[in-house]
């Protein structure tokens, strides 16, 4: 059934992009295949037991590295028209620098070809999150400023090879959270410390200057060299916030939260280039300044908003307000400084909770409707138009995947993608949102970071034992949407 029976008869604006996406480490296994080099995700995986929820790993998942042309075939032949996948950076340079790996330049090679010849377009992102491990047993990573030039020289390299036949890349995978691979533990719990560098907060915002910093220069020269032949931007982690009540401070609750997920990489649309006011208030010397210069190569360095809005929460007012919170960094919610309720906006549910294994995720249709308005109309009025890179849902499951039924027939995460694609048309055609894209997550069942392998995002059911793809019924919910409004 349609949620919106006026939406029900709307087409998509012509040439909207649509499709599926995942990245290398999720689905690709063959960690140590074909001189593959190790990344900051096979270490943690590997190394410290208990700190990936089933103690799961990335080595085989679901193989994609030996069955991605019978990957791209189904997804050809179910009339998929784009895949965005990621290249895995210690593929190419095992080393982070240095020598190149033939075997995985020839594999990504051919993974390029197979797509273009089944006419499905590739929008590749460069980095999602496989930190090279020479470079941060070498110099801490995306915590020293070496780390811009080590990106830049892998970006150019992927980059000069396939642009002739990507339009469309993502210098990095929401930088909003791959500080948190090292800044969740305090520098020498599972890394060593570097340099004075104590993890933690202080990495949290070192990482998030570099990874900014390493975007804009690969922007930067992509624009100059390829002028005209594609896009570029990065891919933003941001959710929703309803303020709880019309409060002031409720309001203001929600504005914090804005700042600090989609405002701190929200200089390639701020009028300066530069970090909010607030970040700058609150975090004094831990968040590193840029100079005009930077500024300068930040600006306009993003060709379209990329954004993935998973969900929504209600913003309230902690105890003692945001300013007295942003003052005091011994509380829990510093430096956001705004309560995010998952269960209860003015005392309801916000919706039926996903997985408890990713329990910040809530299937908020309306939210996301109201989210793209906010970030085009409000936060960042410049933005040309916004893409959705990632939306998904995973279903709750009871106990063991034992029965055929409860994981093929998946009414939840059918329902999410339904009624979020009718809220995306609703900002197209009510709001006025030039909403270009939107791609579920994910292809298939993938490995879901520290949650695991238990967590399953797939459109298609991915058997860990035989490999066999089964789809979901939301699959054909998802297709035929698409079929509908085409
Ligand atoms: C994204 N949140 O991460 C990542 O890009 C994917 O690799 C991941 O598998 C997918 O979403 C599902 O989790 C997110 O807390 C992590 O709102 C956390 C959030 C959102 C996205």
């Amino acid at each position: 059934p349609s949620y919106n029976r006026e939406l029900a008869d709307l087409k998509l604006p012509e040439g909207f992009s649509w499709g599926v996406a995942s990245s290398s480490y999720q689905i690709e296994g063959a960690a140590k295949d074909e001189g593959k080099g190790p990344s900051i995700w096979d270490l943690l995986s590997h190394r410290i037991p208990g700190l990936i929820a089933d103690n799961s790993t990335g080595d085989v998942v679901g193989s994609h590295y030996w069955l991605y042309k019978q990957d791209i075939a189904r997804l050809a032949n179910l009339g998929i028209p784009r895949f965005s996948p990621s290249i895995s950076w210690p593929r190419i340079f095992p080393f982070g620098k240095g020598p190149v790996n033939a075997a995985g330049v020839a594999h990504y090679d051919d993974v390029i070809k197979t797509l273009v010849e089944a006419h499905v377009k590739p929008s590749v992102t460069l980095f999602h999150w496989e930190t090279p491990l020479a470079l941060f047993n070498e110099y801490g990573a995306w915590n020293h400023p070496q780390i811009v030039d080590d990106y830049v020289a892998y970006a150019q390299f992927v980059i000069s090879r396939y642009d002739e036949y990507v339009d469309e890349w993502f210098t990095i995978n929401e930088p909003q959270h791959c500080n948190w691979q090292f800044s969740t533990y305090p520098a020498g719990e599972y890394y060593p410390a570097y340099d004075g560098i104590t993890g933690g907060i202080q990495s949290r915002y070192l990482c998030g200057h570099h990874t900014l910093l390493a975007h804009a220069k690969v922007a930067k020269w992509y624009h100059d060299e390829f002028h005209g032949r594609g896009r570029i931007t990065f891919k933003n982690s941001g959710n929703y916030f309803e303020p709880n009540t019309t409060s002031e401070g409720d309001l203001d609750a929600a504005q914090r939260q804005y700042d600090f997920v989609l405002g701190w990489f929200g200089g390639p649309w701020a009028e300066d280039g530069d970090y909010p006011q607030s970040l700058k208030d609150t975090l004094g010397d831990l968040l590193p300044a840029f100079t005009d210069e930077e500024k300068e190569l930040i600006k306009g360095s993003c060709d379209f908003y990329a954004i993935d809005p998973y969900t929504s929460y209600t913003a309230y007012e902690i105890d003692g307000g945001s300013a007295a919170c942003a003052a005091n960094q011994s509380n829990p919610a510093w430096p956001e400084c705004a309560g995010s309720v998952s269960l209860e906006g003015n005392g309801f549910p916000i919706g039926p909770a996903g997985d408890q294994g990713v329990s910040w995720l809530y299937d908020t249709p309306t939210g996301v409707r109201r989210f793209l308005s906010k970030i085009t109309k409000e936060l960042f009025p410049s933005v040309p138009d916004i893409v959705v890179t990632e939306f998904g849902f995973a279903e709750p499951f009871e106990g063991e995947l034992d029965s055929l039924q409860t994981i093929l027939w998946d009414l939840r995460r059918a329902d999410y993608y339904q009624s979020y694609l009718d809220n995306i048309l609703a900002a197209i055609y009510n709001d006025g949102v030039n909403v270009t894209g939107a791609w579920g997550w994910a292809i298939f069942d993938n490995f879901e970071w520290f949650a695991g392998s238990k967590v399953r995002f797939g459109l298609q059911y991915v058997n860990y034992t035989s490999l066999e793809r089964t789809p979901k019924a939301s699959m054909f919910q998802f297709l035929n949407w698409f079929k509908e409004h085409e």
